[in-house]
């Protein structure tokens, strides 16, 4: 402990029922201030304390922060009381025979109060001086400095790792830009912590042995925490208004698109294109025209996922849980669909190549397909009726099934419904039969055993395939 600092101080008054921390502190002052004038009074009992104080008015006074005896609150009634300022000093002896402060200030009576209500009234925040804050500024500035270059340094190495893939769609873009906020983001936060960190462990390491004792204990700031909350809380909400912003630009519908029903199995995908009449185990679409994806599963939950255009969609089981999804791809070239939901035992081998091509190639491949399937459209209803399992359940001969036979079917006029009624059948009929199966109920089978979604997995070309094939079957 040194009492160099302490100028103009004539009398000492050192208080303290322990004998020994008297004589010490005595001894001390008397090495340090060889050759001033000065004087010393040491005392042990809080009655001394208060009558020396006001009769012998001491410059400075030393307080055994140990000694229980000595009733601070007390201390500081009777100075508040009186009107001059004095040094005081709450000090405690280690058995190391080192001197700890714990505080010391010079006081005014109008001070004291204050220095009372702090808890314990030892929590003090040392007094910064001018210089002390020059510097402080000057640490601040340098480290604002390395945070700005560190953040474009990582932000940097973000980007050349190449964390996102081929950017293939115009879904992709929003998506982009806000992984790429996000990166800076990062780069800037863990800039802010590891800088600081660093800046601290170096600049404010320990360099001597001097300057043992704790530090000052900073007990809350509220304006601090205020900042420090309403500052993320406006990232927050500016975040997720960008988020929103980029999720309706990769909803954004567009009239003209290519419509494809995608249909998830295990494990498989199955793509259908419904104004075409196409169905293919490869998704083609044409480059820039969007794609409107409609997603189902026929057993579990699936999942669409082609990286390079970003954007994801559950497929899921169930006729009134279709999802839908928009993609825009704007490059050519072979991708991969890739189930992004855990699905069973070939869950990772459920993939299929997406094959983007220029709008003249698409329409070559339609034109393939479709003279691939025939240009007869009985032989494509037979096709589709095989293939959809209504052979399942309908024979074409005659027999007996689960169904009512199509053979004969078409042409009749004397067809007995279960309500009663008789019907003509014609392609109306045929058509309500298939979409709408509970609507008119044959007599003699049961309702609600024909499934009910025929509407939404066949194409309306399907449909009419299937009738132009039972109409074949007098
Ligand atoms: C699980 C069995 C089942 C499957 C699969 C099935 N149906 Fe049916 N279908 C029935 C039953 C039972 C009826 C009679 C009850 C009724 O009218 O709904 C019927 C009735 C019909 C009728 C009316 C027949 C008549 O005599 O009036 C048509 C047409 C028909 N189905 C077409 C189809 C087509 C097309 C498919 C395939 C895309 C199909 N069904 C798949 C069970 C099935
Ligand atoms: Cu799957």
């Amino acid at each position: 402990m040194s009492f160099h600092q302490v100028d103009g101080v004539r009398r000492v008054l050192i208080a303290s029922a322990n004998p020994l921390f008297g004589r010490g502190l005595e001894r001390l002052i008397h090495q340090q201030w060889k050759g001033r004038q000065f004087e010393i009074r040491v005392v042990a009992t809080m009655e001394e304390t208060l009558l020396l104080l006001e009769s012998w008015l001491p410059d400075l006074v030393i307080l055994d922060y140990d000694d229980r005896s000595l009733d601070r609150k007390r201390f500081m009634d009777l100075f508040i009381s009186g009107n001059r300022a004095m040094q005081v000093m709450l000090v405690s002896l280690h058995e190391s025979g080192s001197v700890v402060v714990y505080d010391r200030r010079i006081l005014t009576p109008s001070q004291a109060e204050n220095w009372l209500s702090l808890p314990g009234s030892l929590d003090s925040q040392p007094r910064t001086s001018g210089k002390e804050r020059v510097s402080t500024m000057k640490h601040f500035a340098i480290a604002g400095f390395l945070v700005i270059v560190s953040t474009f340094v990582v932000n940097y190495l973000l980007n050349t790792i190449r964390i996102l893939p081929l950017q293939a769609s115009a879904q992709a873009q929003p998506i982009d830009r806000l992984f790429n906020l996000q990166f800076m983001l990062i780069a800037f936060f863990f800039s802010l912590i590891v800088v600081f960190l660093g800046y601290s462990l170096v600049v404010f390491r320990q360099r001597s042995k001097e300057g043992e004792e704790e530090g000052a204990y900073i007990k809350g700031s509220t304006g601090l925490e205020v900042v420090w909350t309403i500052i993320p809380i406006g990232i927050v909400i500016y975040l997720s208004y960008l988020g929103s912003l980029a999720l309706a630009e990769t909803r954004r519908v567009d009239p003209q698109a290519v419509e494809v029903k995608v249909v998830a199995g295990q494990w498989f995908w199955r793509f259908e294109y419904p104004q075409y009449g196409i169905v293919s185990n490869a998704l083609y679409l044409p480059v820039n025209r969007q794609a409107h994806l409609r997603l189902t599963s026929l057993d579990v939950i699936h999942s669409f996922w082609v990286p390079e255009f970003r954007v994801k969609q559950d497929a899921l089981p169930g006729e009134n849980l279709e999802r839908e999804l928009r993609v825009t791809p704007t490059m050519i070239g072979e991708f991969k669909v890739r189930c992004a939901e855990l699905c069973g035992t070939s869950h990772a081998y459920m993939e299929s190549p997406v094959v983007v091509v220029s709008q003249a190639d698409f329409e070559a491949w339609i034109s393939e397909q479709l003279a691939a399937i025939g240009t007869d459209p009985a032989t494509r209803g037979a096709k589709w009726a095989q293939t959809n399992g209504c052979l399942s359940c309908h024979s074409v001969d005659g027999s007996p099934g689960v169904g009512p036979t199509w053979k004969g079917l078409f042409g009749r006029t004397d067809h007995e419904l279960a309500d009663g009624s008789v019907v003509a059948v014609d392609e109306a009929y045929l058509k309500t039969a298939i979409v709408n199966p509970n609507a008119q109920i044959v007599k003699g089978f049961p309702a609600n055993v024909m499934p009910g979604n025929y509407q939404s997995l066949l194409s309306e070309q399907q449909i009419n395939d299937i009738i132009e094939y039972i109409k074949t079957l007098r």
